[in-house]
């Protein structure tokens, strides 16, 4: 047998080994086979899935021995490449029983944030929380009370915050900041997913990665990087950082954090200047040839009103009839390039436009920006273009937390639609992580509907602007961890929260969330319920379920019960389904024929995991050329930012960048030892990484007098934490990594979300996400505590 690496990877199921090379995942195969349970007429085995935010949800097969969830092995799934664990996964078996389970509800006694509770009866929370809700909506309408969420909480009350007419916050701010950029181009509209499946990454011979770490961010499609590689891609890596997925890549261009977007501003450059771009896909698929009217900057349309493209066309200059034509009309051969008059107006080619605007933009001028030598920017750029199909992706996590990460989405998304990226196997743009969510091979699930007048208010702003800028909001539900992880600037937080009449927080754990809270609820972990099941999702064309694994543990509730038992209390219990299973059994009650088949019952004979009726090769988007673009086509020049002279994208230094106050950039990479905040407090996985860790270069720390342990303060003009720090190579000089996640009382004082930058780019709320969270563009200094 040709031992490739994949195939090494594949065979080395011994734990270490398989920890440091794949990032820690096991296969049901090879990995941990069970020793056979003992025969005991108190065994059970049950099935679920695994809900962290993960990129993952692996189903797991659990052995349940006189109540207490004892083991967890990873189920099979119909196509066996998902039937794998890591160590997170594995960890539950301990992290479920942890000491920092909440027991019972509590009743904030001390100030806010003082952390000092009483127990009080499910009874007495929710009738305080009923009472005040009720109270305020009559004094000042449903929009007075905030429902916001974690992510990985899969169930977080559907029906309430209709009912109430309440805000929703579903993530506001969070991974989208590239996606601001890059969508108004594709016209799609989910987090600037790529949708090329990582599945069809064998099919492409150049990756291009700029500032991802898959390896440990998307566990579970580790093996289709290495399939990847195997077939003959190259994988080029841009971070500033040595990381697991840099390691594994053919090439590191150690970028200076903040500035992609002039690295691909720079690309798209060279790719004009030497006639590297697909002149007939732009022809035939992109607004190339759109026109662009020299009097106001707008694309000029066959008439002045206001109307959709279908019935106001964007017109171009056909090659044949040497004439203007409405840019829809069949058998026309639009120019792409060239500069005409019309009725006495100057316009020319948005291609032709784009050509003048990006010779500022030269690979001299990027090297000194980004720091990686002009060379090599050249070099990039022609694999890139001419040895494709190419993949260019990026994380949520690094080069998406910036204040111009909306140029990083344009200038990517012109690059690809130059080289003819974008709709064809082996290419691919956007995000590859968290292929979870299928938005491939997806399918319609049905849902419990609600009588037509209930609806919840949407948002009246960011949540984050909620605190600074005067709102309805009196009222905040929240689950999870959503105080901590959903907001940059803690301080302003916990400000905002002094202002509000009620503060609930609904978790399986006493994180910081919690502390902050004046009535907490204890959640299930989705191992337990009431119910004989728990959730369901689609995820990588299976439909997983969740069933019963064990019992609610101490006083907890799951969330569907939580929800259920609130909403009986305000007076709405008829509208909700009485059951888990009610409530799936809507879901799953649809006309898809991809889901055919598909019933509790279906799932339940097949161990909770059945795939989809969907082809089997990797789901390729837009491999029609069709785009939900209003002109249909892919677009590269942005009206909207007309305004802002972002209608083609300029670089722009990142706020905090920019204003040279404090020396060293805060990056908060996401690790394979915990998602977010969770697993914090997970005894096994505490063993491997014991605690929250300043990490920086030694040269940063010897300016500073520092030793390798020290104690450290990390501070800005937002605030400050402290916590030990730990000496590294693999970081940039002038970059400090404070993972993300730790909860304050793991910090020897304060909470690393003290410092992180809060503030919103004005074009943001232009964008059609609204704007970013700049998480990244944090500068600090760090002295010795
Ligand atoms: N195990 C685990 N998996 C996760 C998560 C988790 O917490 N734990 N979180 C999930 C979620 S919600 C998300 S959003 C994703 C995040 O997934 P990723 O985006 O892969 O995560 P990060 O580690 O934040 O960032 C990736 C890389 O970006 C680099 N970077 C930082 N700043 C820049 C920059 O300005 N430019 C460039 N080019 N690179 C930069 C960092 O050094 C880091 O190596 O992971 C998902 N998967
Ligand atoms: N400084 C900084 N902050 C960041 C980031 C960063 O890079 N830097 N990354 C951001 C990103 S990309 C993201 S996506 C967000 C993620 O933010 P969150 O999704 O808020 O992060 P998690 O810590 O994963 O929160 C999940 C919470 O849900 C709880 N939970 C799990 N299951 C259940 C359940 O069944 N019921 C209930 N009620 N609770 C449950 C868990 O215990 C945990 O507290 O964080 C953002 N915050
Ligand atoms: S944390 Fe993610 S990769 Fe690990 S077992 Fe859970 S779902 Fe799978
Ligand atoms: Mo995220």
């Amino acid at each position: 047998m040709k031992v490739s690496r994949r195939n090494f990877i594949k065979a080395s199921t011994v734990g270490a080994a398989t920890l440091t090379l794949a990032g820690g995942l096991f296969s049901a195969d090879k990995w941990l086979r069970p020793v056979d349970a003992a025969s005991d007429s108190q065994e059970k085995t049950a099935f679920t899935f695994h809900p962290p935010d993960c990129g993952g949800r692996c189903s797991h097969k659990c052995t349940v021995r006189e109540g207490r969830m004892v083991k967890i092995e990873p189920n099979d799934w119909t196509d066996n490449r998902y039937s794998l664990i890591c160590l997170k996964g594995l960890s539950e078996v301990e992290h479920v029983y942890s000491t920092e389970r909440l027991q019972t509800p509590l009743k904030r006694v001390g100030k806010r944030g003082e952390n000092k509770f009483v127990p009080i009866s499910w009874d007495e929370a929710l009738t305080t929380i009923a009472d005040k809700l009720k109270k305020l909506q009559s004094q000042y309408g449903g929009k007075s009370i905030l429902f916001g969420s974690s992510w990985g909480v899969d169930y977080s009350m559907p029906f309430i915050p209709s009912l109430l007419g309440a805000q929703v916050d579903g993530g506001n701010g969070i991974d989208i900041g590239i996606a601001n950029g890059l969508e108004d181009t594709t016209g799609d509209f989910f987090y600037g997913a790529m949708y090329n499946d990582i599945k069809d990454w064998v099919n492409a011979k150049t990756i291009v990665l700029l500032g991802i770490n898959i390896l440990e961010t998307t566990l579970t499609d580790s093996q289709f990087f290495f399939d990847a590689k195997d077939a003959g891609a190259q994988i080029i890596c841009v971070d500033p950082s040595y990381t697991t997925t840099v390691a594994k890549s053919d090439q590191w261009m150690r970028i200076k954090p903040g500035t992609d977007g002039a690295l691909l501003l720079a690309m798209i450059n060279l790719v004009l200047e030497n006639k590297w771009y697909k002149e007939d896909y732009l022809q035939k698929n992109t607004a190339a040839p759109f026109l662009i009217r020299l009097d106001n900057q707008k694309l000029l349309r066959q008439n002045n009103s206001e109307d959709k493209a279908d019935k106001n066309p964007y017109m171009v200059w056909d090659e044949i009839s040497n004439s203007l034509k409405p840019y829809n009309t069949p058998g026309i051969r639009p120019k792409c390039e060239g500069e005409f008059e019309v009725n006495g107006v100057r316009v020319k080619t948005v291609l032709t436009k784009l050509k003048e605007h990006q010779k500022q933009f030269t690979a001299q001028w990027a090297a000194q920006i980004t720091d990686i030598p002009e060379q090599n920017i050249i070099d990039l750029t022609r694999r890139y273009a001419l040895n494709g199909p190419a993949v260019l992706g990026w994380g949520w996590g690094g080069p998406d937390k910036w204040t111009n990460s909306d140029v990083t989405g344009h200038a990517g998304g012109i690059l690809a639609v130059l080289t003819g990226n974008i709709g064809v196997k082996g290419g691919g743009v956007g995000c590859p992580i968290g292929h979870y969510i299928t938005w491939g091979w997806d399918a319609a699930l049905g849902s419990w509907t609600l009588p037509t007048e209930f609806k919840a208010t949407p948002l009246e702003m960011p949540v984050a602007d909620m605190r600074y800028k005067s709102n309805s909001v009196k009222a905040l539900i929240n689950h999870g961890n959503y105080l901590q992880q959903h907001f940059a600037n803690l301080n302003k937080t916990v400000e905002w929260l002094d202002t509000l009449e009620l503060v609930v927080t609904i978790a399986p754990y006493h994180n910081t969330s919690v502390d902050l809270a004046d009535i907490v609820l204890p959640a299930c972990t989705s191992y337990e319920t009431e119910y004989a099941y728990n959730n369901l999702t689609i995820q990588r064309e299976h439909v997983l379920l969740q069933q019963k694994v064990i019992d609610p543990l101490h006083e907890s509730k799951s969330d569907f019960q939580i929800e259920k038992e609130l909403a009986a209390k305000l007076g709405f219990g008829q509208y909700l389904p009485k059951t888990k299973e009610d409530y799936l059994r809507a879901v799953l009650d649809t006309k898809d024929p991809r889901l055919s088949g598909i019933t509790l019952e279906t799932l339940t004979a097949n161990n909770c995991v059945m795939r989809m009726k969907v082809p089997t090769e990797p789901y390729v988007g837009h491999l029609d050329q069709v785009y939900d673009t209003p002109s249909g086509k892919l677009e590269l020049y942005h009206e909207n930012m007309i305004e802002f002279d972002q209608a083609l994208p300029k670089f722009e230094v990142p706020t905090e960048a920019g204003n040279n106050k404090y020396p060293l950039q805060m990056s908060q990479a996401h690790t394979k030892y915990r998602v977010h905040s969770q697993f914090v407090e997970a005894r096994w996985i505490n063993q491997l990484d014991p605690e929250p860790r300043v990490e920086m270069n030694p040269s940063d720390a010897q300016s500073r007098g520092l030793s390798n342990g020290d104690m450290v303060e990390v501070l800005n003009d937002r605030g400050s934490f402290k916590a030990r720090c730990k000496f590294t190579e693999a970081l940039r000089p002038g970059v400090i990594r404070q993972y993300e996640g730790w909860w304050t009382k793991h910090m020897a004082a304060g909470n690393l979300q003290n410092v992180t930058n809060d503030s919103h780019n004005p074009r943001g709320y232009k964008r059609r996400y609204g704007p970013v969270i700049p998480y990244n563009d944090t500068y600090v200094e760090v002295k010795k505590a």
